[in-house]
């Protein structure tokens, strides 16, 4: 149970409010948008952030928290990247006017990555095996890195320049953040190695996770223009 008064409990609030306050936000930012194809990127956008603030909110309150094999894992936190991960690519791909193949495969890896990070996280057969499927959600996430920068990246490549200048930043954002979970993971408590301890694990997954949802969101919605531009190619390539 989280200590009611610690840091760690201050943290997973603060983490909640940035959510939701990311969330008022983004619904700010679309309302009365009547373009459909503006539309999706808000909508997928404000559940991203609004799954999130939910996974905090129940972190903070001591619900998304279970004990395994002594370590103190907060499942609330695979839940939401079940969910959140493959939006933030859907955001990616619909930038990059990826087709169902591409994305298909994206969510795939990324959602295996995710299952086998949380089988990692709830192995109770010792630390050699919760660092075995670590490897393992690694390897898919090694794949998934790689589908970035060359399929996703040649279709973007494709599109106008702000477009695709708009995606190479955030594929940027989210090879950078996204290396940092994993490394987090490792260091931290999971893996029982342990050089970090909790609160502070929780302080880098809470900044991660509000630079990887709530400033990714900011940069993709922040230009209308960017998103003019996906729409009126989508437009034309409808007719
Ligand atoms: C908003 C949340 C985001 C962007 C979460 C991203 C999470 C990852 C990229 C997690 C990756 C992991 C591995 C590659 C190995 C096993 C441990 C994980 C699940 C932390």
């Amino acid at each position: 149970m989280v200590q009611p008064g610690s840091t760690e409990e201050l943290i997973l609030w603060i983490g909640t409010i940035g959510m939701a306050l990311g969330t008022l936000a983004f619904i700010a930012m679309g309302w009365g948008e009547k373009d459909e194809q503006k539309q999706e990127f808000y909508i997928i956008t404000i559940f991203i952030t609004a799954i999130a603030a939910v996974s905090y909110f129940s972190m903070a309150t001591g619900y998304g928290l279970i004990e395994v094999a002594g370590i103190d894992i907060y499942w609330a936190r695979y839940a939401d990247w079940l969910f959140t991960t493959p939006l933030l690519l859907l955001d990616l791909a619909l930038l990059a006017g990826a087709n169902r193949n591409t994305i298909a495969t994206l969510v795939g890896l990324d959602v295996a990555m995710v299952v086998t990070g949380l089988a990692g996280a709830l192995a109770t057969e010792g630390a050699t095996f919760r660092i075995a499927w670590w490897g393992i959600s690694c390897g898919f996430f090694v794949a998934l890195l790689y589908f970035l920068v060359s399929t996703l990246s040649q279709q973007a490549a494709k599109r106008s320049g702000d477009v695709a200048a708009t995606f190479s930043t955030l594929r940027n954002i989210v090879i950078v953040l996204w290396t940092a979970y994993p490394i987090v993971w490792i260091i931290g408590t999971e893996s029982t190695l342990g050089y970090i301890g909790l609160t502070t694990e929780t302080a880098l997954f809470a900044v991660l996770d509000l630079a990887a949802k709530v400033g990714f969101g900011f940069i993709l919605l922040r230009s209308r223009k960017v998103l003019d531009s996906v729409s009126s190619a989508a437009a034309q390539s409808a007719d």
